[in-house]
Formats: structure tokens, sequence, C-alpha cells
């Protein structure tokens, strides 16, 4: 069975439970305090040399981690996941959008603003991960107004990395009100079969305010 490395607050880990979820395939977790450091010991950074989770360790023990990385691994030969090239790369390309852009942005803020860490941060600072948020939002947005998902007609991983931080863009104090398509989209993901409705608080986790 496959074993996640998690962290229930962590969308990122969410972006990997949804899959396993929609792929119906059983697996263990096991709990990383990430705020309290054991993401950066000598056990763990065998399994991820960064430190952080997700992460998976598959029965034979050979282990992957970067949360779009081990979406890839499990969509290989699915439906989330096209076999064409230039079709698999189109998904890639929002993956490492998502990567890039939006964890630097979106998901960045909403850490900081749900765990109070943007008070210790300068007002500059704060403006530009908005701007750099609103920017990645109208990109999406003007996507989606061309077809239903973000690599074209159907729902693959690229539309579950980019949507577990952008379907909260809110919790970061970031409006969504304007962009149709965007929300349209977010509805879309939500009636997917086997969607998992859950969404961890960091309040679960006393140490959540440590910075990492
Ligand atoms: N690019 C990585 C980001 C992973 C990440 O930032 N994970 C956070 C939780 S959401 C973490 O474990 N942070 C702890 C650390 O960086 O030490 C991914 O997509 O998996």
């Amino acid at each position: 069975m496959i074993t996640l490395y998690d962290y229930l607050p962590s969308q990122n880990a969410w972006k990997v439970r949804l899959l396993l979820n929609q792929l119906q395939l059983p697996y263990q977790q096991k709990f990383i305090s990430i705020f309290e450091g054991e993401g950066q010991g000598e056990d763990f950074l065998r399994v991820n040399p960064t430190g952080a989770v997700p992460a998976i360790r598959l029965e034979n023990g050979e282990t992957i981690a970067e949360s779009n990385a081990i979406l890839v691994y499990l969509a290989q030969n699915t439906r989330f996941l096209p076999g064409d090239p230039v079709k698999q790369a189109q998904v890639m390309q929002w993956l490492f959008f998502e990567a890039d852009y939006v964890q630097a942005s979106v998901a960045t803020l909403r850490h900081w603003v749900l765990t109070g860490k943007d008070k210790n941060r300068s007002q500059a600072m704060l403006d530009a991960k908005r701007a750099a948020s609103n920017k990645v939002l109208g990109i999406l947005n003007n996507t989606l107004q061309l077809h239903e998902f973000l690599s074209g007609d159907t729902y693959t991983i690229a539309d579950i990395a980019v949507f577990s931080y952008v379907h909260l863009a809110q919790d970061a104090g970031l409006e969504l009100d304007d962009l149709d398509h965007l929300n349209r989209w977010i509805d879309s993901v939500k009636t997917q079969p086997h969607y998992l409705n859950e969404v961890h608080p960091y309040s679960l986790d006393a140490h959540s305010y440590k910075e990492l």
C-alpha cells in the first residue's frame, strides 16, 4: 500500500489525497509536524530532501516528492493524464505554472494570512503577493473562458493541482466575484466523482504560527 507523508492543513498534500480518492486507491498516512521541524529530521530528509510534504513511499520502498510529480506518477495510464505527448505536455504546462506561480502567490499569501504571519511581513511584500495573486487569477479566468478545464475539455491533474489553492483564494483576502469563468470551473471541479470535500484549518496545529 502507498504511504502518504502528510500534514492535514497542507493543500499540496490535499491534491494527492484528492487524486488517491478519485482513483479509489487505498493508502496509509504518516503525519509530519512541519512547524515543529519534523520535516527537517534525518528520517524525513531521506524521503524528501527539501523536508516538505507531501511525499509518498511505494510498496517497493521508492519515494517521490513534489506534489505535482506525485500526481503525474499516480495518474499514469488513467483518464487524469492524457497519453498523447502534446496533450500530456499541456497538462504539464499547468503543473509547472502551479508550482511556479500559484504556490508563490495565492498559496503563500493564504498561509501567511491564516497563520497570522502576515503581521510580520512588510506592506510592500504583502502588496506584491496580492498583485501576483490577482495576476494569476486573471490568467486562469482568461484560460477558462476558452475551454471547460485548464488543459482542454477534460478534467485532468492540471485542474487538481491548480484548484487546490485557487478555490480557497478568498481565505487570503482575494476577490473572486468578478471572475465568472474561474467560478464556473470551481463549481465544476467540485462536482467531479469522488471529490474530496475537506479542508483542514491551520488552527488544528498549535505550532502553525511558527516560521518554517
Ligand atoms: N513545491 C512543493 C511545495 C511543498 C510545500 O511547500 N509543502 C509545505 C506544506 S504545504 C511544507 O511541507 N513545508 C515545510 C517546509 O518547507 O519545510 C510541492 O508542490 O510539493
